[in-house]
């Protein structure tokens, strides 16, 4: 072999091995050097053995196989029975000997998706069980044991029972036929619609298996902006193939439903949900599908929102919808999930309180296999937002949240922001609904109001790129997404320490600061893009930069003027009493709070207030002189991001190391361009000059008005 030959191939072998690890998301399973804590114990595992037989099972086998021995290098074997000691022992409970199951104790404290690892004596040998009630069970126990050993966590006297807190733990994918993908920054949609049902891509097997790996048990395949040909039977047949992929992983497959389906494919004259022909097509359509699909899990949809067709074009509401829908799906057990991110050009009113108004009378009227669908905050997935007052107000109907895990509004895949920080906020948040600790987990964990469907959506940022998200970190939002559904109550900090654990490295050197960054993350792009409770004023369209400026679309609600309200007197939007009032949506507690411009959270005071540019902040400075400072502030977070990322480099590859730093640099310009358009523009309404210690702008508020992005992408 030549020299160059040599060269090149061992450039491609160091890319190949590399760009494997961006792949291999948190199930890295590196090889253990000094792991005291697991190896104590693991070294001498001889076995496992399992119990049973189902494909779950198998996987479950095959992950603990592949996990233990690249961990800890090629020593355990499978075993077909129960000997000697030190065994890892699957299998759900009814598969053990009674012997076994006498040992794991109450198999009721945990429901038929959860686990129990137990560390028990038989004969007085030592063992590891893992079970749960189903296979699935046993499955989501065997990647919660491979995280502790991951994760350098003792394994010794295990005694662990835990169980998901939601039924519905969804990736809702807005992943269009053509491959194309609505806010998706992260390249093609995974299904490849043209090669299905017949060419399984090893992709849909990894996806199902990264999510089976953190409890995710649904995936909704397209777009909210639905299209009708999903649910003709050339389509059906693919979806078809990818369920059966799924299945053994415990993830059911979801479809959107075009509300005018029945018109587009059906060949009718109406799509009205209180006709008879209407309500049997959809009935059909369902035997047709559940046919194919045992376990089909049910609709998504989008209806009367931006254009989408729904029961409100034929003089009907959105319970005779859904309920219309619910009882096509209701034989077979399925599901629908009713949106309601809605907001109606004709309404004048403030677009923040359209969706409880329309909703909240609704209350208590869908049917039993309905639940709705309520995005964390009451626009639009913003950096900060309050939480939806929907979640407060509606005790008689399982509300679902929905979160966006693709970053349309916070950077797109270019920017590090670690999203559970902000998943965590709206979470805790405290609705008042029935007194003080009535937080929006209680409400859509059902524990507040017994509600029995319960769920947790998240848009997805997953694409066909190499390492599926385009940011190496953002990978940690589809893990932390899929922890929280499972737990809504986990903290941020847990999360970020596992994911970096299991994707990187357990070196404490790393992981602390790394870990702190993550957190800190969220509110440098808050502060850079919308400090102080501002929101919405991306440039329009494809949401990319700033745009505080735009003024001129067809709907007042798409300008971003709308949402600041710059004037010369001040800035912000008056949601209180003196202004639209929204803040009467809320508890009263909560209400007092939002609506004295005293008591309210600085972090949202623009949310909710008008506020003179001479208003006293809490630190003594001007409204106008905090804000820009909060600008500069989150510029200055993002270095400090890229500082603490730039001693990482010893305990990462390069790869992915080089890619986090020049997409850190990219944030970084990015932040600057955000702080700078936008004080130049607010700065011809406040009059004042910036305040010490805020860099100054060098180029004009016109250069920044000129900037065009025609090919932003997820558009
Ligand atoms: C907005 C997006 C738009 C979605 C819509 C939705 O800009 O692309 O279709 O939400 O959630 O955030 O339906």
């Amino acid at each position: 072999m030549s020299f160059l030959r040599l060269v090149i191939s061992f450039c491609f072998i160091s890319f190949s091995a590399s760009a494997q690890k961006d792949y291999k998301l948190w199930l890295q399973y590196e090889k253990k050097i000094n792991a005291k804590l697991v190896t104590n114990y693991l070294q001498d595992i001889q076995g496992i053995v399992a119990f049973g037989n189902s494909e779950t099972l198998k996987i479950g086998l095959n992950e603990l196989d592949l996990g233990l021995n690249n961990m800890l290098g090629n020593k355990i074997s499978m075993k077909s029975k129960l000997e000697g000691d030190k065994n890892i022992i699957i299998g759900s409970k009814e598969s053990l000997s009674l012997e076994i199951q006498k040992e794991i104790g109450n198999i009721d404290q945990i429901n038929d998706e959860g686990f129990i690892i137990k560390s028990i004596l038989i004969k007085n040998k030592k063992q590891i069980v893992i079970t749960g009630k189903k296979d699935i069970g046993v499955l989501y126990g065997i990647y919660s044991f491979l995280r502790l050993v991951q994760s350098d966590k003792s394994i010794k006297n295990l005694n662990i029972a835990d169980a998901p807190k939601t039924n519905i733990r969804i990736l809702n994918h807005w992943d269009n036929l053509d491959r194309t993908v609505e806010r998706g920054y992260a390249g093609f949609s995974l299904w490849n619609w043209q090669k299905l049902p017949d060419f399984i891509d090893q992709r849909y097997i990894d996806y199902a298996r990264a999510n089976a790996s953190i409890g995710i048990n649904g995936t909704v395949l397209t777009n909210v902006n639905a299209n009708a040909l999903i649910l003709t039977p050339q389509y059906l047949e693919k979806v078809e193939a990818l369920a059966n992929v799924f299945r053994p992983y415990g993830i059911k497959v979801y479809l959107t439903a075009r509300f005018s389906a029945p018109i587009e494919i059906g060949g009718l004259k109406t799509a009205d949900p209180k006709d008879a022909e209407v309500m049997n097509w959809w009935k059909n359509k369902a035997a047709e599908i559940y046919k194919r699909i045992p376990d089909f899990g049910g609709f998504l949809v989008k209806a009367n929102s931006e254009g989408q067709p729904g029961p409100q074009n034929y003089g009907r509401d959105h319970v005779d919808g859904a309920n219309m829908l619910a009882d096509a799906v209701a034989p077979f057990g399925g599901v629908i999930m009713w949106r309601a991110f809605v907001y109606s050009e004709h309404d004048a009113n403030d677009r923040a309180k359209q969706a409880y108004a329309e909703f909240v009378p609704y209350d208590g009227k869908f049917k039993e296999n309905v639940i709705v669908q309520v995005k964390n905050g009451a626009i639009d997935f913003q950096p900060r937002e309050p939480f939806h007052p929907m979640f407060g107000a509606m005790p008689k109907t399982p509300l679902m949240i929905e979160f966006q895990i693709t970053q349309e509004y916070l950077g797109f895949s270019t920017h590090l922001v670690f999203l559970p920080k902000l998943f965590q906020e709206v979470l805790a948040s405290d609705t008042y609904q029935k007194g003080e600790g009535t937080t929006v987990a209680k409400v859509i964990d059902g524990t507040l109001n017994k509600t029995k469907l319960t769920g947790i959506a998240g848009v997805s940022n997953i694409g066909n790129d190499l390492n599926w998200t385009g940011h190496p970190f953002a990978q940690a939002n589809w893990y932390g997404f899929g922890r929280l559904a499972w737990n809504p109550y986990l903290d941020a900090e847990t999360i970020a320490d596992e994911w970096l654990r299991c994707t990187f490295s357990n070196n404490e050197n790393f992981v602390k600061p790394v870990a702190a960054m993550m957190i800190e993350s969220r509110e440098a792009v808050v502060n850079y893009m919308t400090p102080l409770g501002l929101h919405h004023i991306m440039d329009t369209g494809h949401h990319y930069g700033p745009g505080p400026w735009v003024s001129n679309l067809s709907r007042p609600e798409w300008n971003p003027v709308y949402y600041h309200k710059a004037d010369k007197n001040g800035i912000g939007f008056d949601r209180s009493k003196t202004g639209t009032n929204a803040t009467a949506q809320y508890a009263p507690e909560i209400e007092k709070t939002f609506d004295n411009l005293e008591t309210c959270p600085e972090n949202e005071l623009l949310w909710f207030h008008h506020v003179s540019w001479d208003y006293k902040l809490k630190n003594g400075q001007t409204l106008w002189n905090g804000l820009a400072l909060k600008y500069q502030e989150g510029v200055n977070q993002v270095a400090a991001m890229q500082n603490i990322w730039n001693k990482t480099h010893k305990y990462v590859d390069d790869e992915r190391f080089k890619e986090v730093q020049m997409l850190l640099e990219i944030q970084y310009k990015e932040a600057k361009w955000w702080r700078d358009a936008c004080l130049l523009y607010f700065q011809q309404y406040s009059e004042k000059e910036l305040p010490l210690g805020v860099e100054k702008s060098t180029q004009s508020l016109d250069y920044f008005k000129s900037l065009k992005f025609p090919f932003a992408p997820g558009n």
